[in-house]
């Protein structure tokens, strides 16, 4: 269907086969509420109940909103797991703050998404020393030991910043073009590793200048925000590459607040695809959009079943990405799940 995107697809790790599996069986499943802290305070420990301790991000994006549901809706009470949740709020100190509670509960497993590479050996030392194995979802920390967890499951971020850069060389820079950058979160690994992506795979082509690079945190309000600053700084901007769709949308909005059209007057190219993402490549707004697939939940629950069953798990697990042009969107939008 979108075999001119495909090309560079690709899902590694034994678990494959499980992991597809698993999200084809999660479609039908159930949407009844999905609420936070699933199944607290019945302390049975009944049966193989399998209870995890999970730590969001935030809920700073539509991607993490999709990433949460996704989560929620699978690691369910029918489905053999009492899920306990927490939102972090995009800071860290209450993200160790909730690892260490869940160390505290003696959960089952660990599982949580960093929302930065550094700082995280010595809470990860104090979940091993409890004896619970802690599995990574989506960012990935930048520990040498790599003993201190089970897994990481998440998207090729610097193969997603190289997508985007090469189309960027390929289609628009057969002149000079003037690149304006919004950052995600400092310090997370989808910021670093866009960042390195998207420059070196644009980095052989002299018709294409980064002019100015800024955190817009990847949220719509701080994209729309730091894009005004990067029009009052620069009447000679060409395209956005925004880290996250986001922010894209956030600088639609300032580009649209200038005077100016989106995606004619000033090109942009984002990450994510989620459906307001979507929308405004298939509206012309956004040109370009690399796929990041927020949907970890079914894979997540395989990958804990198979730790408690003392299985062996693959140490990284690279989660599949597509990317769209408007015909694309156009296409996939109605059937699209996020
Ligand atoms: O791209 C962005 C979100 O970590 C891949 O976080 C994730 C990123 C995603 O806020 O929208």
């Amino acid at each position: 269907m979108f075999s001119t995107f495909t090309a560079r697809r690709r899902l590694t790790g034994v678990l494959a086969g499980a992991a597809i599996f698993a999200l084809a069986a999660c479609g039908g499943g159930d949407t009844d509420g999905g609420g936070g802290a699933e199944g607290d305070g019945d302390g049975g420990t009944s049966g193989d109940t399998i209870v995890v301790g999970f730590s969001q991000v935030g809920a700073e994006s539509g991607w993490r909103a999709a990433n949460t549901k996704s989560i929620q809706d699978t690691l369910t009470a029918e489905n053999g797991f009492d899920l306990k949740f927490s939102d972090a709020q995009q800071k860290q100190e209450n993200q160790i703050q909730a690892i260490r509670s869940y160390i505290a509960q003696g959960v089952d497993v660990i599982a949580f998404s960093p929302v930065v590479e550094s700082g995280w050996d010595s809470v990860l030392e104090e979940a091993r020393d409890a004896g619970i194995p802690v599995v990574l979802t989506d960012r990935a920390v930048d520990s040498e030991d790599d003993t201190l967890y089970e897994s990481f499951i998440g998207s090729d971020f610097v193969l997603e910043g190289e997508m985007a850069g090469e189309w960027v060389s390929e289609n628009l820079a057969a002149e000079q073009l003037n690149v304006v950058e919004l950052q995600g979160t400092t310090g997370a690994a989808p910021a670093i590793d866009r960042k390195t992506g998207f420059e070196s795979a644009t980095a052989g082509n002299p018709n294409i200048e980064i002019i100015a690079s800024q955190t817009g945190n990847f949220t719509r309000t701080e994209g729309k925000q730091v894009m005004e600053g990067f029009l009052q700084a620069h009447d000679d901007i060409d395209l956005v590459f925004a880290h996250n769709d986001d922010m894209g949308l956030g600088a639609i909005e300032a580009i649209e607040a200038a005077g100016m059209v989106p995606g004619e007057d000033i090109k942009i190219v984002t990450i994510d695809a989620v459906k307001d993402g979507m929308q405004a490549l298939a509206d012309g707004k956004i040109n370009y959009i690399v796929e990041c697939n927020p949907l970890l939940g079914p894979d997540l629950a395989e990958i804990i079943k198979s730790v408690i069953a003392g299985e062996p798990v693959e140490k990284r697990i690279v989660v599949e990405d597509l990317a769209f042009d408007q015909e694309a969107a156009i296409e996939a939008l109605p059937t699209r799940e996020y």
